[in-house]
């Protein structure tokens, strides 16, 4: 439903609610869960864990949500939480471990050794779908509740002791009385926009292209990442498994993905490549095509009373970096452990503390998720001199031990805890 709509639906509702000709219904739960991504389900299922209520709101169906091809790699601090949330199974039998990834500029590649240059650290190749289908059959599995297609979505009376969650469903005014409300509801969420505008503060930088993506049931064409810095523009090789790629090109923002013919892509991918790796691609027809924006956001603070945002509905990051689901994984571990934290040990500091223990990891990602963007893409109007900066620095990176191990320990991520201020 478009925005516009909501509100007179939602008045009509409720003025059939006062004739008395419109059912309502009123549940309660001690979270209430509004967006049932990764960040949402990952939460119902470390609460439920702990023995704590949530029910999750969910303006789309499942069938929607497992359709969006996104995030492909995960931090060892998110395989974690997976197992902890006991859906780590199937991730540690199809998973792939990668221990480095490849620089690819002026033709040549260069692999950065993460395990070598991290004392032991690796990341995981493991599709934000895949992740999103463990969560939703163990849920399904431990018979708790999910609302999908819940139209009108609001959040109330945060700022006080007793919010509350509508939406509507089939005709019929639903609410939820809850002592919390977990904002897990991406980018264009409700809840972040609920928010008092004199008490939040956005930062954002918008990048002046996208990435058109390709999923593809052909094998990846090297084992490991390929992050390509090329004077047609950047490419990225990634992988679902050794059947299945994926493989992105950055593109201008007026492009539309009708423009982009299979044999286009793959044309162009080629382009951008080494010439090993042009000579070893296999392609074949896309599975799925798509075109994302880039963007850096940052909400501060990202609780508002009884409301706390996780995950995309609190920050954005270019996916350079493969950072925005490990983010969102990080955010709802510190959500849960202080909802834990309150109901079992009776204390709020961990409800006080998460904004503050969120926001910075979050900068510390957004980061370098912005230097590695600026640092393997093509800005427009900027010519030829900054190609030749960026290979003077990658040049610099891959040749200084230092410089590499500053990748690697990015990319890796950083620890749950990782010391005071
Ligand atoms: P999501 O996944 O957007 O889920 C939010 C859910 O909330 C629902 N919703 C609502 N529900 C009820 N009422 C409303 N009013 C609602 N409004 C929205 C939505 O329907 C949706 O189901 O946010 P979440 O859970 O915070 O998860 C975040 C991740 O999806 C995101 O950070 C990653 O996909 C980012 N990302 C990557 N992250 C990584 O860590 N590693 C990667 O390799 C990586 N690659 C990527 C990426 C994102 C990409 N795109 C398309 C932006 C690659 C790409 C191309
Ligand atoms: C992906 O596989 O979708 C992927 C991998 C690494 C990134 C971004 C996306 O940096």
């Amino acid at each position: 439903m478009p925005d516009g709509q909501a509100l007179p639906k939602l008045a009509f509702i409720v003025l059939r609610q006062l004739n008395g000709d419109t059912p309502m219904s009123t549940t309660r739960t001690q979270v209430a869960i509004v967006g049932a991504g990764p960040s949402g389900l990952l939460l119902g299922q470390l609460l439920h864990k702990a023995g704590i209520d949530a029910i999750i709101v969910e303006r789309q169906t499942g069938d929607y949500v497992l359709s969006r091809i996104r995030a492909g790699v995960l931090e060892q601090v998110c395989i974690d939480l997976l197992d902890e949330a006991g859906v780590g199974q199937r991730m540690h039998k199809e998973g792939l471990i990668h221990g480095g990834f490849d620089l690819l500029f002026k033709g040549k590649r260069h692999r950065i050794d993460m395990n070598q240059l991290t004392g032991g650290k690796n990341v995981m190749v493991y599709g934000q779908t895949e992740l999103t289908r463990d969560l939703m059959d163990a849920r399904q599995a431990a018979g708790l509740t999910t609302i999908y297609e819940a139209g009108n979505v609001q959040v109330h009376d945060f700022d006080s002791q007793k919010p509350r969650v509508t939406y509507e469903k089939n005709g019929q005014l639903h609410t939820i009385e809850c002592d919390f409300i977990a904002g897990c509801d991406g980018f264009h969420g409700v809840c972040r926009a609920s928010a008092p505008k004199n008490g939040i503060k956005e930062f954002e930088k918008v990048y002046p292209f996208g990435w058109l993506g390709v999923l593809s049931d052909t094998p990846p064409v090297h084992h490991e990442l390929i992050y390509a810095n090329s004077p047609r523009g950047f490419a990225l090789c990634s992988q679902r498994s050794e059947t299945r790629s994926r493989y992105y090109l950055q593109v201008p923002l007026t492009d539309k993905v009708e423009q982009w013919s299979d044999e286009a892509f793959w044309a162009e991918l080629r382009n951008r490549l080494d010439p090993e790796a042009r000579d070893k691609l296999v392609t074949g027809p896309s599975i799925e095509k798509s075109i994302a924006p880039l963007r850096s956001f940052v909400t501060e603070p990202m609780r508002f009373g009884r409301m706390f945002l996780a995950g995309d509905a609190g920050h954005i990051v270019p996916p350079t970096g493969a950072k925005g689901l490990n983010l969102a994984a990080t955010d709802v571990k510190y959500l849960s452990t202080a909802f834990i934290e309150y109901y079992q040990e009776n204390t709020e500091a961990g409800i006080d503390s998460y904004s503050e223990r969120c926001l910075r990891r979050i900068w510390r990602a957004e980061r370098f998720s912005w230097w590695f963007t600026q640092l393997m893409h093509r800005f427009p109007g900027e010519g030829e001199i900054a190609q030749k900066f960026q290979e003077a620095e990658l040049d610099y990176l891959i040749h200084s031990e230092s410089g590499s191990r500053t990748i690697a320990e990015n990319y890796v991520g950083l620890p749950l805890d990782f010391g005071d201020h």
